[in-house]
């Protein structure tokens, strides 16, 4: 009697599944995205710095542009190498190049991923001043977002997201005037992205979002909430923090804000429309910038990266590329 009992007690709840459900079932579960290597995202930071500093018009930039470009064509994706003759705050003209790799370039739903390779020209903040006419080695400033981006790439090669994928590696972006430069400085930096707003690598190109890795390698890194990405764009914000945050990597995404920092976002927002966020490593040291003692010194070298970080931030995005 009790197993008659309980097997109409098990069909009528196998009837009761094929029933039209009265309040349909949307939870939500989370894709899960293949496993980002920070190993992997360290040694392409690592090639990169061995090039020595991306400085525009030099060989070490022209050898890391080759590199980049041939590195997302390894990974599946389609790539455009976008030159541009731009002219810097002091006259100089330099050939830029913005490095374009994408994914499902079809599709037109999209989320945008970009960062800078170029290194700053000078390194302008260096406490030795026999330094500041060096070019920054930029290992977290420029290599470790672009790294990360690489190892990104190689992920959405073994398994397409739903969405398209688009990565941009701009150039010129920290040829901006040093702080006492006593000419014109306006909009001096980030010079490879304005070039881009204005001339799209495909005609009224737009995302549904853009996120921007700028220093994202440091050890124990700290991520705020940036004026400028939660005037532009809260709700990507509030998307990565609390993604973040439930994938346990909350020590790094801080629930403050902080004010607007003048870098690529600011530019995709206002000039592309696309509302952007910026990752960007900041700390309150009170003497220095907030951007680590290292910044645009001869030391930002590999000893400020740190794979951990590099994990954290990789992790995180892949979880919200691949639910999109
Ligand atoms: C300013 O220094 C005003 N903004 C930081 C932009 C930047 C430079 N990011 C990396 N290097
Ligand atoms: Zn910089």
């Amino acid at each position: 009697m009790k197993k008659i009992l309980f097997i109409t007690l098990v069909f009528s709840a196998l009837i009761a599944c094929k029933q039209p459900a009265k309040h349909p079932a949307v939870v939500a579960v989370a894709i899960q995205p293949p496993a980002f290597n920070a190993d992997s995202a360290y040694s392409y930071i690592q090639t990169q710095v061995d090039f020595g500093p991306r400085v525009p018009n030099s060989t070490a930039h022209e050898q890391c542009g080759t590199f980049l470009a041939a590195k997302l064509r390894s990974f599946g994706a389609q790539v455009i190498e976008q030159r541009a003759n731009l002219t810097t705050f002091d006259g100089t003209s330099i050939r830029a190049v913005n490095i374009i790799g994408s994914y499902k370039p079809t599709s037109t739903e999209r989320v945008l991923l970009f960062s800078h390779w170029d290194s700053r020209p000078w390194a302008d903040n260096d406490p030795n001043p026999a330094n500041r006419n060096k070019g920054v080695p930029a290992a977290n400033d420029g290599a470790s977002g672009v790294g990360v981006l690489l190892e990104m790439a190689r992920q959405l090669q073994q398994k397409n997201p739903s969405i398209g994928v688009d990565l941009i590696f701009f150039d010129a972006e920290d040829y901006g005037a040093p702080e006492n430069y006593s000419g014109n400085s306006e909009d001096s930096w980030c010079l490879g992205t304005q070039y881009w707003c204005k001339n799209p690598h495909q005609k009224g190109y737009t995302a549904r979002f853009g996120i921007l890795l700028d220093m994202v390698g440091a050890p124990d890194a700290t991520f705020y909430k940036e004026g400028g990405s939660m005037y532009f764009a809260p709700e990507i914000v509030e998307k990565v923090w609390s993604k973040a945050q439930s994938l346990g990597f909350g020590k790094y995404f801080m629930n403050q804000a902080i004010g607007t920092i003048t870098d690529d976002h600011i530019y995709v927002n206002k000039m592309a429309g696309i509302p952007s966020i910026d990752l960007i490593h900041y700390r309150n040291e009170g003497q220095n910038s907030g951007f680590g003692h290292y910044w645009h010194t001869v030391n930002d070298t590999m000893d400020n990266i740190d794979k951990n970080t590099l994990l954290a931030v990789g992790t995180t995005l892949m979880h919200v590329v691949y639910n999109e």
